[in-house]
């Protein structure tokens, strides 16, 4: 433990590793572009330069803290400093921000506000680079970078991918993926981490908003939502509702409101899922194949497993995720004339998650030849769109979803933070219900913020070994250490993202720890809610397993052809 003077203030530290943590702790608001607490420091943007009692001006980020030093955040000399370096990376930056999709959220178009940066001197001489459009789930555009290296580092550090890189030099530097390849010709995964971590419009969501008003505009079209598990608790964020806060309610009431027909809920089809993924897990128990049984609901990491480890291929569950399910169950649903009414139907899937505009377009996510999603937008496309058409969130009254997928259970919704799908998977495996038994099984080891969790549970006698890790950079461990024999595990559930589905790459961007916290938080709390714990106890599985749209049709509908 020891003291700094910051800015005529005594503030204690312990362990921070370095003096712009100590800064942040005293509660002032030191600007940066290039630092993140999650992945290793670059030092490059140096908008986090301080002064000490010497004059020496100095990173903060890359120093340590020490006893008894002083320093001054808000120096007359810091201030003209960082001033000048926000206007020169303005002068090697494109000027569009009025029409920017990033405007508004732009890191360096609020630090260029907040330091008073009222005109640029300089002329931006670097030729306009052509924007990657190659991906289904994000949008590259080189000439918004401002070479902070937080995309390279989250691909590298956290998703262990490395699917972009520095190339050239000097004024010619610029963040690429190898051999002037587009992003799609990578090993990319379609996370959308780098977009989480990009300060600016340089990687950005891939937009499908104009498809979905042309949709919401036809009359002879049904328009049919579906709401993922991790939505409710980060749409609210633009609207100044409280963080985590589940707007379930207020979702649904403002998709009703702007025209959408029918909306549901992605933890009904969550429950489709643990009906038959704990069934396929208990089969290849008993058969001894196929073990680890890995989970196939995140498609990064479906991708990630194909790309790198495909000696596994056969060990990921033959079911389709919760999203696919429930478009190829409501496009069968609406197959019948007497639901369709004379109109044609079109689903829009509502995720936290950009890697699902990919899963929509895989060649096994069609039916009878027809694509079961059509379209998919993220958290922070249907934000804009409540936005565009004027709703106030935080004011609409809520409405529940519509029948006759219209009821899920808790295990369906916890299904958003990493370890919910199999908290799922033992609720539907251990008998009983009430709150002990609830417990008992939250506190078996997979809730909780590490990346890789480990624990057994015994079910009919036997020990079942269970691994539950999130980021690509933990998945490639724990895959490593199946393939070498160091571990052996019953049953692995990886989702790309750290955290889970909360954390997605199409989530509004969250303000700190505290934030991601919450909308765990959220999910867990949306499930105490809840009556209906387990999928076997929702009334509304009958609809599909003993419902005559439905009947012979499971496989087809709920497996992956191939
Ligand atoms: Fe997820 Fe899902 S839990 S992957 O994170 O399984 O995107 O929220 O919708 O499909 O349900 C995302 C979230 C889903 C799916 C569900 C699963
Ligand atoms: Fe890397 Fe994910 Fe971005 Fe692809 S989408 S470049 S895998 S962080």
């Amino acid at each position: 433990m020891g003291f700094m003077i910051i800015d005529g203030r005594k503030v204690e530290f312990t362990d921070e590793k370095n003096i712009l943590t100590v800064i942040r702790k005293a509660g002032i608001d030191v600007p940066t572009l290039c630092y993140h607490s999650e992945l290793s420091t670059f030092g490059a943007c140096r908008l986090c330069t301080v002064e000490d009692d010497r004059g020496r001006t100095f990173a903060s980020c890359s120093e340590e803290p020490r006893d008894g030093m002083v320093i001054y955040t808000n120096s007359e000399k810091v201030r003209k400093y960082r001033k000048l370096i926000v206007e020169l990376l303005l002068a090697a930056h494109c000027r569009d921000c009025t029409t920017c999709i990033k405007s508004g959220e732009c890191v360096l178009q609020e630090l260029a506000h907040r330091l008073g940066v009222k005109k640029v001197r300089f002329q931006n001489t670097r030729e306009e680079r052509p924007l990657d459009f190659s991906s289904p789930a994000i949008v590259r555009d080189p000439n918004k970078c401002i070479l902070c290296g937080n995309c390279v580092r989250v691909c590298d550090e956290i998703q262990g991918i490395g699917a972009i890189d520095f190339a050239y030099r000097g004024t010619d530097a610029m963040v690429m993926p190898a051999f002037d390849r587009q992003i799609a010709e990578t090993d990319c995964v379609n996370c959308g981490q780098c977009r989480v971590f990009c300060p600016t419009g340089a990687i950005t969501i891939r937009t499908n908003i104009g498809e979905v008003w042309k949709a919401l505009a036809d009359k002879d079209t049904r328009v049919v939502a579906q709401i993922a598990p991790a939505v409710r608790v980060a749409a609210g964020d633009a609207f100044g509702l409280p963080k985590g806060e589940n707007a379930m309610g207020k979702i649904v009431a403002a998709l009703h409101r702007m025209g959408f027909d029918e909306v549901f809920d992605t933890s009904y089809s969550a429950d489709l899922t643990i009906m038959e993924e704990s069934a396929e897990f208990l089969k290849r128990l008993e058969k001894g194949e196929n073990l680890p049984l890995l989970t196939s609901c995140c498609p990064a990491w479906v991708k990630f497993v194909q790309d790198q480890f495909p000696d596994y291929k056969e060990n990921i569950s033959t079911c389709r995720s919760p999203q696919q399910m429930f478009s190829a169950v409501i496009k069968e649903y609406y197959r019948n004339p007497e639901h369709a009414e004379g109109k044609k139907t079109v689903v829009v899937s509502i995720m936290p998650c950009t890697a699902k505009k990919m899963e929509a377009e895989r060649p096994n996510s069609y039916t009878k030849g027809e694509k079961d999603t059509d379209i998919v937008i993220t958290t922070t496309e249907l934000t804009r769109m409540i936005r565009t058409a004027g709703i106030a969130l935080d004011k609409i009254e809520v409405e529940s979803c519509d029948m006759p997928f219209g009821i899920a259970s808790g295990a369906g919704v916890i299904f958003g933070v990493t370890g919910g799908v199999t908290e799922a998977v033992i609720r539907r495996l251990v008998p009983g219900h009430g709150n002990a038994v609830m417990d008992s099984i939250a506190e078996a080891g997979m809730r909780g913020e590490e990346g890789i969790k480990e624990f057994s549970i015994t079910y009919e006698g036997k020990e079942l070994n269970i691994c539950v890790a999130s980021g690509l950079a933990n998945a490639r461990k724990v895959m490593e250490q199946v393939q070498s024999g160091e571990k052996q595990y019953h049953l692995i559930e990886i989702m790309a993202c750290r955290r889970g589905c909360i954390m997605g790459g199409g989530q509004p961007i969250p303000a700190g720890p505290r934030h991601k916290e919450a909308r765990a938080k959220g999910l867990y709390r949306a499930d105490g809610n809840m009556a209906i714990k387990k999928c076997t106890e929702n009334p509304l599985m009958d609809v599909f397993y003993n419902g005559e749209d439905f009947k012979g049709k499971a496989h087809e509908l709920l497996h992956n052809p191939f």
